[in-house]
């Protein structure tokens, strides 16, 4: 085991990339969200986060495009896991949401190991009060990389099912969803992305069929033009299942790795934009191969670097007022008012 990663610093188990953590201040915060209530077919996003952290440790800590050995000088910070805790749907949607929320604030980059994907509409509502957002959630952009559209009305009944994760998103306000490696797909799906003028969808046909590689510019020209606050949430079945054989629903004919990582980098090196946050999502442990959570782990530090690179470069800043603040917060019950007002309209 290992790779003499250690010979100078000591490797922290339990720690993202086993990098010992000092200092007040947070640069970067892992958060584990081991959430799983809806995943439709397989099983164990549940321990996805906890076996993501051990494979990053078999990561290496160079960065090609930032030209240095993570951490860079900054200060990581493995955060311990959300406790899992509520007695409803409602209510563990808040708790995700309060779990989330005081690393939100914009004085750190908040790096989220999920837990099935259906942790993105408390995701967008703990990013709310982001001094960049404001409270007006259609200012953010969410990028999305995945093999399912995930905008269904509802999935076996459930309006929060991760099948429905960028539909509830949409809901709460976002200003624009581009989504990418989209294969799987209802024709109600299909209908919203025709008419929802706030959805751009390149669908994995397009781009990874012959001749696709003119339609893959597209997908990160368009990428060069995005502006204001930015989410990136990475469902790793966005890529080809040949990669994460053991996430909740492996689709076939999905991205390469390589075609992630130049999705990660543009979306970060875009210059009127700013990454607040990302996600890596559905990660689920295999018992014969770690390639599904090693996979996940060598995204989740991507992105981290590009983070750091876009930080480097002026495109991200971190809100001084914030810096060195007691992290503290209480849940506004939203998701609960809402599903309940849901639940008397219908
Ligand atoms: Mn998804």
């Amino acid at each position: 085991m290992g790779k003499g990663k250690g010979v100078t610093e000591a490797y922290v188990e339990g720690n993202f990339l086993g990098l010992s953590e000092q200092g007040s201040d947070v640069d970067v915060a892992i958060l584990q969200l081991p959430y799983e209530l809806t995943t439709s077919y397989g099983q164990g996003t549940g321990e996805g986060p906890a076996a993501c952290i051990r494979a990053s440790g078999q990561v290496e800590l160079f960065d090609e495009h930032l030209s240095q050995d993570l951490p860079a000088g900054r200060d990581f910070f493995t955060v311990t896991p959300w406790n899992g805790g509520g007695g409803s749907l409602a209510e563990q949607l808040d708790n995700i949401a309060t779990y989330l929320q005081p690393w939100f604030v914009g004085d750190c980059f908040p790096m989220v190991l999920g837990g099935e994907h259906g942790l993105l509409p408390p995701l967008i509502h703990a990013a709310k009060d982001h001094p960049l957002i404001d409270g007006d959630l259609s200012r953010l952009t969410v990028v999305q990389i995945d093999a399912h559209a995930d905008l269904r009305r509802q999935l076996a009944g459930d309006t929060y099912s991760h099948a429905c994760a960028a539909g509830r998103s949409l809901d709460l306000g976002i200003g624009q969803l581009l989504q990418v490696g989209i294969r799987a797909y209802s024709r109600e799906e299909r209908e919203l992305i025709n008419s929802d003028e706030r959805i751009t969808t390149f669908f994995a046909k397009d781009t990874q069929a012959t001749g696709g590689e003119k339609v893959w510019k597209q997908w990160i020209e368009v990428l060069s033009t995005l502006s204001g606050p930015v989410h990136l949430t990475i469902d790793i079945d966005g890529l080809d299942g040949s990669l994460v054989p053991a996430t909740g629903t492996p689709v076939p004919g999905g991205l390469s790795y390589w075609q992630v990582v130049e999705t990660i980098e543009a979306v970060f090196s875009a210059p009127q934009a700013t990454v607040i946050s990302a996600d890596v999502n559905e990660i689920v442990a295999h018992e014969e191969t770690p390639l599904t959570e090693f996979t996940a782990a060598m995204l989740a530090t991507k992105t981290i670097g590009s983070h750091l690179l876009a930080r480097e470069q002026g495109r991200w800043s971190p809100t001084a007022e914030q810096q060195g603040r007691i992290r503290t917060s209480q849940s506004d019950a939203y998701f609960q008012r809402r599903i309940a007002a849901e639940q008397e309209s219908s």
